[in-house]
């Protein structure tokens, strides 16, 4: 069978044979040559133009597609069933959970902008990449927050990364895993009987290695109430399925946990935090004003503690009780970012990122998400680190 993917691997054209098509060889003798780029669509009918006249396997106008192999891991996953991690998404109703996924994808692409890793997202299968699409499409072009989720959307992504390792050599290695993750509908964690979506939800988080916590610090008190409830309520029956089939470790649930203090981009959560010294600035790029990573858990603190009122104290509280305080790690998040100037640097005269027109609440610059893929990053090493296996990486 014919590849029709582009193979670096493969010797030159000339070496091949007149016949094939420029960057296109045959595959028998190569064992990768049967992989195609992760989380791709089927060949659609019209690319065939792009290979011109060529072998007859090639995509054909008539509908003759190639093949689809299945999708397989990327490159670094060495058993692709232990490499997938699951990682719950959780936090209350409008906390931003649908708006940090969907920034995903952007953030991925931009992080090579401020570090040596480079992390490219695929969707394993077409909803996924559907929603990868409808992220960039909507934060970037239409410049608006994504739909109120309705229901439960499970999402299977492929990361392949491109990290610098540690040592005293600049080298970068290949890693990847495919992350699952479940989008839902704030209603899904409400406690009642009635709540059909709620024992999915529930056994999706007990099954996971990792929860990511969406923790909004603008929740009025009502609604801070509101979210401390459903976040109380599930943590008690969530322990309670963890215990009944043995797996709490240490006498409490086994989860790495990274806690993302969201909207950090508006000026009700920024300003103070600026103002009680909590943000530093970059000097080099955007100039993005960031809390460091070695500060977050005591910002989240004092969130909790001067800023918000008993209700998020109580979700600090709740989140140390019952997952072993050194598994969590703290992160100021925004999915949006900042407002950057025309120049594309942050300026604290005019940094509210977030307008209304016609009564819509619209994105002004396009988006530089802080501290999206880092929390999911860092919690899949943690995993891996932690994990009945060494980290391999
Ligand atoms: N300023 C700001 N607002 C955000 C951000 N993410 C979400 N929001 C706001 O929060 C609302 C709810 O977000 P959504 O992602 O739908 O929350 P979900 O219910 O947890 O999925 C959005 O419509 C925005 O108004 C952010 O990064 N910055
Ligand atoms: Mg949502």
């Amino acid at each position: 069978m014919t590849d029709p993917y582009y193979d670096p691997n493969e010797p030159p054209e000339d070496a091949v044979g007149p016949s094939e098509p420029p960057g296109h060889t045959a595959s028998s003798s190569d064992p990768d040559a049967t992989t195609a780029p992760w989380g791709s669509l089927p060949p659609q009918p019209d690319t065939t133009a792009a290979y011109g006249p060529g072998p007859s396997s090639y995509p054909s106008a008539d509908g003759h597609l190639e093949p689809l192999p299945i999708p397989v891991a990327p490159t670094g996953v060495e058993n692709p069933a232990s490499d997938r991690v699951r990682i719950g998404l959780w936090g209350a109703p409008r906390s931003g959970k649908t708006t940090y996924l969907a920034s995903m994808a952007i953030a991925a692409m931009q992080q090579q902008r401020h570090s040596r890793s480079n992390w490219v997202i695929g969707g394993m299968n077409p909803e996924s990449i559907e929603f990868l699409n409808d992220g960039v499409t909507q934060l970037a072009i239409q410049r608006r927050f994504p739909d109120a989720t309705v229901g439960l959307q499970p999402l299977s992504w492929s990361f392949q990364g491109d990290e610098p390792t540690a040592g005293p050599f600049r080298r970068n290695r290949e890693t990847g895993f495919i992350l699952e993750v479940q989008d839902v509908t704030g209603e899904a964690f409400r406690g009642d009987e009635a709540n059909a979506l709620r024992p999915r939800v529930l056994d999706q988080l007990a099954r996971s290695q990792g929860l990511i916590y969406l923790f909004d610090p603008l929740l009025d008190s009502q609604r801070a109430g509101e979210g401390l409830n459903f976040l109380y309520s599930m943590l008690t029956e969530l322990n309670a399925r963890v215990r009944d089939a043995g797996k709490l470790h240490r006498n409490r649930l086994p989860h790495h946990v990274s806690v993302c203090i969201t909207k950090f981009d508006n000026p009700e959560v920024f300003r103070p935090a600026v103002e009680a010294g909590w943000v530093t600035q970059s000097q080099e790029g955007n100039r993005l004003p960031r809390v460091p990573g070695h500060q977050a858990d005591r910002f989240f603190q004092w969130m909790c503690d001067d800023v918000r009122g008993a209700s998020a104290r109580l979700v600090r509280d709740g989140l140390a009780n019952f997952f072993h305080p050194t598994r969590i790690s703290y992160y100021a998040t925004s999915a949006i970012g900042f407002r950057l100037n025309p120049q594309n640097v942050f300026d604290y005269r005019n940094y509210l990122n977030v307008e209304v027109v016609d009564g819509v609440r619209r994105i002004c610059t396009s988006p530089v998400p802080i501290n999206v893929l880092e929390p999911l990053i860092d919690l899949e090493k943690r995993i891996r680190s932690g994990g009945s296996k060494l980290w391999q990486r």
